[in-house]
């Protein structure tokens, strides 16, 4: 198995990508070593700022990621602002601001960069639409996932094991892609 350390602060993105890449022959150690989360108008430049940062302090190949949810009715709010909209209004704030809305049209984005000292960064997309649901369902995963209905299935992913939600994932999708990126390298 092959080590790839996760830069990051959030477990659940951590339990995630291990059960994930634990199939595909990786193994994940989390470094929350920390990066600024810049402002900015794309997870994709998030990413390449902290990727520029993590490599000043962090001479071995990393990835890290940043997530967001995109909303529909609400012109993509929370999008790169999803962190500081979770701590904020949370979930009751966003259940609000749907209030009476039909359309609950949404989708989850994720960004991976991945960084070997001296070479270019690969960076890498995985998205997944579906719904928000009327009201917070289930206790697993992390975020917004007690809100979240992915195309396909009825449960939000907070009724959902970290399998299944692995079979629907924005950030499921994106680290297969990294995975054949990086198998395509060596
Ligand atoms: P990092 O240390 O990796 O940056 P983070 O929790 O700050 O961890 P992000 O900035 O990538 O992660 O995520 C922005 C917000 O979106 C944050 O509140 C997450 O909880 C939420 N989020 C990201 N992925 C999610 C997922 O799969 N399910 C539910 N919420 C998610």
């Amino acid at each position: 198995m092959k080590t790839l350390y996760f830069i990051t602060s959030n477990k659940g993105k951590v339990r995630e990508a291990t059960e994930k890449l634990r199939t595909l022959g990786f193994s994940v150690v989390q470094k929350d070593l920390g990066y600024p989360e810049v402002q900015a108008d794309s997870l994709e430049e998030v990413a390449q700022q902290g990727i520029e940062h993590v490599r000043a302090k962090f001479h071995q190949a990393f990835m890290l990621e940043d997530a967001g949810l995109f909303i529909d009715a609400l012109q993509g709010f929370p999008g790169v602002y999803s962190k500081y909209v979770f701590f904020t209004i949370g979930l009751p704030g966003i259940l609000r601001l749907l209030q009476g809305v039909e359309n609950r049209k949404a989708v989850f984005r994720s960004v991976y960069a991945y960084s070997e000292p001296g070479k270019k960064p690969v960076i890498v997309t995985g998205e997944c639409k579906g719904m928000i649901s009327n009201e917070q369902r289930g206790e697993h995963g992390f975020g917004y996932d007690p809100l979240f209905i992915p195309k396909g299935a009825e449960k939000t992913f907070g009724e959902m094991t970290i399998e299944e939600k692995n079979q629907f994932s924005h950030r499921a999708k994106a680290l297969e892609k990294l995975i054949t990126e990086l198998n395509t390298l060596s």
